[in-house]
């Protein structure tokens, strides 16, 4: 398997390989690793890119002199390693002050602190050079459906992402917003729950343009939903600006898993889907392949960075195969046959009328139904075919 390259555009955040494994039931299993080594190491095994919190460099609370004194030993660690910020987040859900939320908290006070905590973070986003500001609204949401007023909630959601939208573009710092959705945890339910329901919200915005979505493999599949199809219907919409590729195993918490350690079937079709497009053509995605994964608490460091090897390893044998895949003049013909072309033909034709559909007898008094459900699509074949290039098989 060949090494990473910039090209790849593989990029971690620091959370992940800088998880200490504190979760529920037991405290942490390993020792706090240090962002600027983190850097060093993510930049040896070939990532692009890092990605993080403002709390994740600068702890929380922290005074100015620290402040810039932690950000400038991390801007010395990027330009030594080449490394760099395509995206940061704010972390708006980890302090006691934010338990109801941040953006939708009933406590306005909070909620204004939550907005500059935000705003001040677009600043040092715009002065690393980062593209995309991801909104993980963790603690927005409730436990109890009498605990808050959904239509208020949603009112100061979006007032607070088109308060950060607008300042962002009135700073002229041409960074894009992407709302990451999830189901449940750490809130009973979270508000935004799955891509679709980000981009019914992103339609209300006053400031749209700006805000799209930065889906999560294992938070759609946590909903029992499919992630690929959620990556494409935001890509047709024009707002896929960024994702979280990991790893999950059905409904249940939220596994964080290496990508491709869940579902490896949909991670192969996730892979196909950003590496050669949809089969007509169309948008294509060319931001981050950015890992958002944990290493498990079992594992100790060494381990840890094999962990951060196998997401780009996983990536990269997925995309070996989802291309070869894809050249194969076998699974050119299933796919013929299957009609996966044919659904780019436009249902009616040019100019066409549903006033002329209605006259037009073919389409429905003269067709015979009864015929057209003999088809048979292969579509099995098609997926065995697939399931066979997975396994390097073909
Ligand atoms: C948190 C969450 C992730 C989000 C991060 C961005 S924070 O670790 O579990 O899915 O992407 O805020
Ligand atoms: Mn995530
Ligand atoms: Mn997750």
């Amino acid at each position: 398997m060949r090494r990473p390259t910039q090209d790849d555009k593989f990029s971690f955040g620091l959370w992940t390989v800088g998880w200490t494994a504190q979760d529920q039931f037991g405290s942490a299993s390993r020792e706090p690793l240090d962002p600027i080594d983190a850097v060093h190491k993510l930049a040896d095994l070939g990532a692009w890119g890092v990605t993080f919190h403002d709390d994740d460099l600068v702890p929380f609370g922290s005074d100015k002199a620290t402040r810039e004194h932690l950000l400038a030993e991390f801007g010395a660690a990027l330009r030594a390693t080449g490394l760099v910020v395509p995206m940061i987040t704010t972390d708006t859900f980890s302090h006691p002050v934010f338990k109801d939320g941040a953006l939708t908290s009933n406590d306005r006070e909070v909620r204004r602190y939550a907005l500059r905590k935000l705003l001040r973070n677009t600043d040092l986003a715009a002065e690393l050079g980062a593209s995309t500001f991801v909104m993980w609204g963790g603690r927005e949401g409730s436990e109890y459906d009498g605990s808050k007023d959904v239509r208020a909630a949603l009112d100061r959601y979006r007032e607070g992402i088109d308060s950060v939208a607008g300042y962002v573009k009135e700073q002229g710092y041409g960074l894009r917003i992407a709302l990451e959705p999830k189901p449940n945890e750490p809130r009973g339910d979270i508000f935004l729950p799955t891509v679709g329901h980000a981009l019914g919200f992103i339609a209300e915005l006053d400031h749209g343009d700006v805000v799209g979505v930065n889906p999560e493999t294992g938070h759609e599949q946590m909903a029992g939903l499919n992630f690929t199809h959620g990556i494409a219907q935001a890509l047709w919409a024009g707002k896929l600006f960024h994702l979280d590729l990991n790893g999950q195993r059905s409904i249940k918490y939220d596994q964080d898993l290496v990508f491709g350690h869940g579902d490896l079937v949909s991670a192969f079709f996730t892979v196909d889907l950003l590496e050669n497009g949809f089969p007509s053509g169309g948008p294509r995605y060319d931001g981050p392949r950015h890992f958002d994964y944990k290493p498990s608490r079992t594992e100790g460091y060494d381990d840890v960075w094999a962990s951060a090897e196998a997401n780009m390893r996983m990536y990269l044998l997925l995309k070996e195969r989802a291309l070869a895949f894809r050249s194969d003049p076998d699974v050119a013909e299933a796919m013929e046959a299957a009609g996966i072309g044919e659904l780019s033909q436009p249902t009616l034709g040019e100019g066409e009328s549903t006033a002329d559909l209605l006259a037009d007898h073919p389409s429905f008094d003269d067709f015979d139904v009864e015929v057209a459900a003999e088809r048979s699509y292969g579509f099995v074949r098609l997926n065995q075919l697939a399931t066979e290039h997975l396994l390097g098989a073909r």
